[in-house]
């Protein structure tokens, strides 16, 4: 098939419902949870909002709003620079990752049974290839998203679940991070989590491996994901786009998902 039929074929499929799109993106607002770190190290300010004019005064006919928000707030993009492992890669920030590289094919593995009975669960190697036993293969260039139904936890609260030591909730183990990064050449991986590194990464040898690993794969990461049950284990192709931010470390963005309804 050419490439125009392919092209004329997606816009004919998208059009008539047989490929649906799945908006894997949390509302940014005020109330958009935030990771917290120890206090030794300097917070990430959350998202807020301040009118510049609303048909008034200050613009009469126009409404608009200054924001101010952390890179690292609600669903956003983890780039390879954002780690110190990552910080002398080649096309590492923003505005030099190829655009490319923000479209792929969605590996999605469903954890929710674990995750059910273990907030700190972590991802392994062998589970992985557990998956790829049933799935296939992960292919280069894949979205290895990570269905933990984290995302259903609405307040805040429960969302971060920070307890006497620290917040609890699931993520990679270090062997699988450099088992997708450097074995399976995956774009990245995603996450229903404020981050790619479980709760309790911080006290991790070493700390918060998958960035670690990932990022100094050059490889990128999603946090804050939704919606990762209305996609299928393979299939889904996902759009992962951030701000072109000059030396950005990360940005909000808006993820989509095509597929097939
Ligand atoms: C800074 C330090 C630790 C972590 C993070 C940021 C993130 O999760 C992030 O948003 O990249 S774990
Ligand atoms: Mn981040």
């Amino acid at each position: 098939m050419s490439t125009v039929t392919v092209l004329s074929l997606l816009v004919e499929e998208m059009r008539n419902g047989r490929i649906k799109v799945v908006d894997l993106t949390q509302p940014l607002g005020p109330d958009t949870p935030v990771i917290g770190l120890p206090p030794i190290f300097a917070p990430s300010p959350g998202f807020s909002l301040s009118e510049i004019s609303r048909y008034n005064d200050k613009g009469p006919g126009w409404y608009w709003n200054t924001i101010t928000l952390g890179e690292h707030t609600g669903t956003h993009f983890d780039a390879p620079v954002h780690w110190v492992t990552g910080k002398d890669l080649s096309n590492n920030t923003l505005d030099t990752i190829p655009a490319a590289r923000f479209i792929g094919p969605a590996c999605v593995i469903d954890v929710t049974k674990e995750t059910a009975v273990s907030e700190d669960f972590l991802l392994t190697r062998e589970a992985v290839m557990a998956w790829e036993g049933t799935h296939g293969k992960i292919p280069p260039g894949a979205w290895v998203l990570l269905r933990t139904d984290w995302s259903k936890r609405l307040s805040a609260e429960k969302f971060l679940n920070v307890k006497d030591d620290g917040p609890h909730s699931p993520g990679f183990h270090k062997d699988c991070s450099h088992f997708l990064a450097y074995e399976r050449d995956v774009l990245g991986v995603g996450v229903e989590t404020v981050g790619t590194d479980a709760g309790q990464a911080g006290k991790f040898d070493p700390p918060f491996p998958n960035h670690g690993i990932m990022h100094g794969a050059g490889k990128f990461g999603l946090a804050s994901l939704r919606n990762l049950d209305q996609l299928p284990a393979t299939g889904a192709v996902v759009i992962a786009s951030p701000l072109k931010i000059v030396d950005g470390s990360g940005s909000p963005l808006r993820v989509l998902a095509l597929a097939p309804a």
